[in-house]
């Protein structure tokens, strides 16, 4: 893992035909990292030219 990059492992998103992974998402430059590494997450990504880019990230509580 980077620091422009957050590997997770994430359940299966139906939508884009995933099974459940462990997968590396881009982190953008502007995107606040306030999580930790073991935290549980919610998340939303887009697809861009290079991967899969963050949009919003945050522990679940
Ligand atoms: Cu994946």
């Amino acid at each position: 893992m980077t620091d422009r990059q957050i590997t997770l492992s994430h359940a299966a998103i139906e939508a884009l035909n995933w099974p459940p992974m462990t997968m590396a998402f881009d982190r953008p430059a502007h995107l606040p990292a306030p999580v930790q590494v073991g935290d549980k997450v919610t998340f939303t990504f887009s697809q861009t030219d290079s991967g899969y880019q963050l949009v919003h990230i945050a522990p679940l509580r």
